[in-house]
């Protein structure tokens, strides 16, 4: 039979170009096959065929406009002419609904039956609701808070009320409603899972490391006191990091994908230390902690650019570890709903600071691992209760504030506040004082104690009561100095590693209680100054020796030895042992992903030609090559588009129907927009990760998908698009890390420039994001003007990143301009100088008498051309007109080869790219773009010429295109004008032509720099 394929619903447009015919006639054709690609003047999209079958006519062409129900193609399908299909979403409600209507009809012959049986059913239903299955108890109680309200008051009942509900839990009950619970570990003693390892090795194994780890850091500052380094932080977590090696963390290896850590970055000085024991590091690189100009040193905080075979995640910068590993673990998810990867059961875990807690990053995308049951990852925050300058929360209790929060938010929290000592103090308090003073204690206080002795332990926490004095009464003073805390207990910890590894469907927060400093005595442990303490005198270090039984003498001491037992002694081959059975080493960085062929130079050709009188912006352009790329087999199941709820914005909702929106629960609703092309679709194997209004959490999405190479052996092409103005200055630092994490991928500052973006005003407006890129070394930054240059230099970084992988990342500025595009300069060398940051796309040489060099990058560039035009018409002034794709490239070359001609004073002078290209053509250079006057700037210094340019320097401001380019003085006008002057200036031209000009164009001179408007 034959069927017509029809344009389909595409919301608020009509009359849509054809922009490419995707089938043939007598093509064969698969159901949602796309067979047109429509494109209005903000989006293109491609229409599908709902039905299989052979093309019989086609009847459309390109360039076509078109609306709803127009006719496409016919096809001849052996399909049943099926009636309007119903959106899966609503069968399912619709099955949904039949199906209750059925279980009603049971429920009532049921009754008529059997009625114990019906009641049966209820009872149980009535549980799971969490509804009443006892309403005249309930009332009793009911009755008794009405009664104390009216008596006492609401303090009153509202004191009860919390008092039952600590209760309950200490009774047993963890379902607890409410933010917090009682300030005691959240695994009982009973419910503890017993550690396996040997106590005894363990112990000795970690005291060796914090030995070492101390020693490190102590050695360096000796030799050279500027180094810096921190003992307190390992010290404090030494037992969290330990219970993880030896027993939980599985590294990557050919048979599992391992573990991803995120290590706290102050605690890096104990992850070397375990690394000497292991023999993956030398005595000598330990000597080179924190000197790594020369080769082989050891870096001052995690940092994969600088060890790049054993640093997996940068962290130090307070605040972005968490929300990497976040996003990591989520990253983690989607690869294995979108079928890339196998569900292996991998954790993501991230150690972080209290103080770190502050950082609004650490909190800001806790919804996010709820929302999406993120039950793969776990967080560790090691609460020693101080930060750098003093106590986190003196005045309260960090521990139970994070509670609040994570409870809050959906999280699986488990509390290890304290060590096995206090379970029998704690199991004795019959009377619930040691609880009341526990509750009431504040950290402020807590840190006070274990800064002083047992005898003041004695007298501050348990004498607030006479039942908690009687409750130690039989307990020395050094008794009491030993009531541990739970995050040195190996023990406790290993009961909430257990614990959290076994919890599904949502991620786990382990708050444990530590001790900065720990062990470090009076001038470390739980003072204030803690966090400074780099170098330890002769006592301290004896003190510190004894306290661990490191088995040193006081001359090895003195000398600050390290201490590693042999080879075969039990306590290294415990420590093997253990790596062994978990699959290796922690950290370690190593990548064999399989590089993605780049597509044929073809796929890009039709961006090669002239679009004629067709307008579209480089926005629009750069979604075309989005959509080619998702027709390559080999690119598009690696793409991961990104982008922060604005893919209206970009044009981008096409993609999803196309791709589909990741989303682990599936699409539970049918979308407002089902009938329509573009209609919302979520999908748990969707490819788009809209992430919502969160720059820093695409950016964290970015950073995973693009370092996916390393972490899980598969390269994934990132791209990720957003509002230029709220990339790099809004998330600068997550930026650099992606850097030192040699992410791959795309950025796209989408909707560029100072005045491009005109109506929206001052906080929108970019001017300087290719400044704050170019401060990232491994960051490749272009500012194209027209569609082939964005193809040439897309292809390109498909080919650098992801075929050749070279560690860098491409930053390209797309706008949202609407103009057409010219074809690609015939030039051979018209490639090379895209990629390299400038060609010459015009020359006017009408008169050969004076001539000027104009250089344009981004929008600007169409400024320059239409300029050059009229400098010749109307001055008679010769021009080259020049297209900066990359300011920032031409002045890592300028740098390069200044730098090399200078340590090379007797060789043949290297020639700057810009000198080949502009070296030898006549007159000045005027330089200008949609960026502050420093972007062109840049490359000032690389060349002989005279050199002038113009910018957008100054706040931004809403107004049309026209008015804006003419107040930051880079439209057609002012780039004439300026033109004249600067070859006035250069005595090619009588002064009077700029003057002229000015009268002519009604510049004003008085005008004051914008920068002050
Ligand atoms: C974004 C950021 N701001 C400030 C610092 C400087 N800094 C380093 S450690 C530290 C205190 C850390 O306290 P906490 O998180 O409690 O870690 P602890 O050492 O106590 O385990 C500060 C402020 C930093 N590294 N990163
Ligand atoms: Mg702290």
């Amino acid at each position: 039979m034959s069927l017509k394929l029809l344009i389909p619903d595409i919301g608020d447009f009509d009359n849509v170009e054809i922009i490419e015919i995707l089938v043939k006639k007598g093509q064969k054709i698969n159901k949602n096959d796309p067979v047109v690609t429509l494109e209005s003047d903000k989006s293109s999209v491609e229409v599908p065929s709902n039905h299989e079958g052979q093309v019989e006519s086609i009847n459309v062409k390109i360039g076509d406009k078109v609306s709803k129900g127009d006719l496409i193609l016919t096809l001849s399908s052996n399909e049943e002419k099926s009636n309007e299909k119903i959106p899966p979403v609503t069968e399912k409600i619709i099955q949904e609904a039949e199906s209750s209507i059925n279980e009603t009809d049971d429920v009532i012959e049921t009754e008529d039956k059997n009625i114990k049986s019906k009641k049966l059913k209820e009872e149980v239903k009535i549980v799971a609701n969490n509804k009443d299955i006892d309403p005249l108890e309930t009332k009793d109680w009911m009755d008794s808070i009405s009664a104390v309200l009216k008596k006492d008051g609401k303090q009153r009942a509202q004191f009860l009320i919390k008092e039952l509900i600590e209760h309950s839990y200490k009774e047993g009950s963890d379902l607890v409603l409410s933010r917090n619970t009682p300030y005691i570990n959240t695994i009982s003693p009973e419910e503890e899972t017993k550690s396996p390892g040997d106590q005894n090795i363990e112990r000795k194994l970690r005291s060796f490391i914090r030995w070492n780890a101390a020693a490190m850091v102590v050695r360096a500052n000796k030799k050279f006191p500027e180094l810096g380094g921190h003992i307190g932080t390992f010290a404090s977590a030494a037992t969290l990091y330990d219970v993880g090696m030896n027993h939980f963390w599985r590294a990557k290896n050919n048979k599992f994908g391992g573990d991803l850590i995120y290590f706290q970055g102050h605690s890096a000085p104990g992850m070397y230390a375990r690394a000497f024991l292991e023999g993956r590091l030398s005595k000598k690189q330990l000597d080179s902690f924190r000197q790594e100009v020369k080769h082989g040193g050891l870096s001052s905080y995690p940092h994969p650019w600088l060890m790049p075979n054993f640093w997996q995640f940068p962290t130090v910068s307070m605040g972005i570890g968490p929300m990497l590993a976040i996003y990591q673990a989520r990253f983690m998810k989607y690869l294995i709903n979108r079928g890339l990867m196998k569900d292996e059961g991998r954790k993501v875990w991230c150690f972080l600071g209290d103080g770190e807690m502050d950082e609004p990053e650490s909190l800001g995308a806790i919804g996010l691992a709820t929302r999406e049951n993120l039950d793969n990852l776990i967080f560790v925050v090691n609460c020693n209760l101080q930060r750098l300058d003093g106590p986190v929360r003196g005045n309260g209790k960090i521990i139970q504030e994070l509670e609040g929060i994570f409870r809050g938010a959906g999280w699986n929290v488990i509390k290890v506040i304290w060590g096995s000592y206090w379970d029998s103090l704690l199991a004795n308090d019959k009377t619930g004082h040691l609880i009341k003073i526990m509750n009431e204690t504040v950290d402020g206080e807590y840190q006070a104690f274990k800064a002083r002795n047992g005898l003041y332990v004695r007298e501050k926490f348990f004498g607030k009561y006479p039942e908690t004095l009687e409750l130690v009464s039989a307990m020395s003073d050094k008794d009491i100095w030993r009531l541990n805390r739970g995050g040195h207990d190996p023990h406790k910890v290993y009961a909430a590693y257990d614990k959290a590894v076994k919890n599904t469907g949502s991620p786990t927060v382990i708050i444990a209680k530590t001790i900065k400093g720990y062990g470090m005595g009076k001038t470390g442990e739980s003072v204030n100054t803690t966090h400074q303490q780099k170098k330890l005198d002769v006592d301290d270090l004896l003190y510190y020796r004894d306290r661990f039984d490191v088995p040193l003498n006081d001359e090895q001491v003195k000398n600050i030895e390290y201490f590693k037992p042999d080879e075969n002694s039990e306590e290294i081959k415990y420590l093997k042992e253990k790596r062994m059975k978990l699959g290796g080493f922690i950290p370690e960085r190593t990548s064999y992903s399989k590089p993605i062929k780049t597509p044929s130079k073809d796929i890009f050709d039709f961006m090669k030609v002239s679009t004629g009188d067709k307008e579209m912006s480089t926005t629009m352009a750069l979604v075309r090559i989005l959509t080619n790329l998702l027709r390559d087999k080999n690119v598009a199941p690696k793409l991961v588009p990104i982008i922060p709820d604005e893919a209206r914005t970009f044009g981008m909702e096409g993609f999803f129907q196309k791709i589909g929106i990741y989303a682990h629960e599936g699409q539970k609703y049918e979308p407002e927009d089902s009938a329509q092309l573009s209609s919302y679709r979520e999908e748990k194997s969707g490819q788009v990760l809209e992430e919502g209004i969160t720059e820093s959490g695409s950016m964290s999405s970015w950073i995973a998908a693009g370092t996916s190479y390393t972490n899980h052996d598969i390269e994934m092409i990132p791209i990720y698009l957003f509002y230029s103005m709220f990339g790099f200055q809004r998330i600068g630092d997550f930026a650099w890390a992606a850097g030192d994490s040699q992410t791959r991928g795309f950025l796209i500052g989408a909707t560029a420039g100072r005045t491009t973006l005109a109506g929206e005003g001052l906080q929108h407006q970019d001017g300087h994001s290719h400044l704050i890129s170019s401060t990232i070394p491994n960051c490749i930054s272009y500012d194209p003007t027209f569609h082939y240059e964005l193809a040439v230099i897309f292809r390109e970084g498909l080919r650098r990143m992801h075929e050749k992988n070279e560690n860098i990342f491409y930053y390209i500025t797309t706008m949202n301009e609407n103009y057409s595009h010219p074809e690609m300069p015939k030039e051979k060398n018209c490639e090379e100088g895209i990629l390299k940051g400038i060609y010459k796309i015009k020359e006017h040489s009408k008169y050969k008498k004076t001539k000027i060099q104009l250089l344009g990058s981004g929008a600007i560039l169409r400024e320059m051309m239409l300029a050059a035009e009229v400098l010749q018409d109307e001055y008679q002034i010769d021009s080259e007109i020049w297209s900066v794709t990359s300011f920032n490239e031409l002045r890592r070359d300028g740098l390069e080869v200044e730098r090399y001609n200078l340590l090379n004073p007797t060789e043949e002078k290297k020639i700057t790219y810009l000198e080949k290209c502009l070296g030898k053509t006549e007159g000045p250079i005027l330089a200008a773009s949609d960026y502050m006057r420093m972007n062109a700037d840049q490359i000032r210094p690389y060349t002989s010429k005279s050199f002038y340019s113009l910018g957008t320097d100054g706040y931004g401001r809403s107004d049309t295109r026209k008015n804006l380019r003419r107040f930051f003085e880079v439209d057609k006008q002012h780039i004439v004008t300026y033109g004249l002057s600067v070859l006035a200036k250069e005595q090619l031209i009588a002064s009077k032509y700029a003057e002229e000009a000015i009268k002519k164009y009604n510049i004003d001179k008085n005008k004051p720099m914008p920068t002050k408007l």
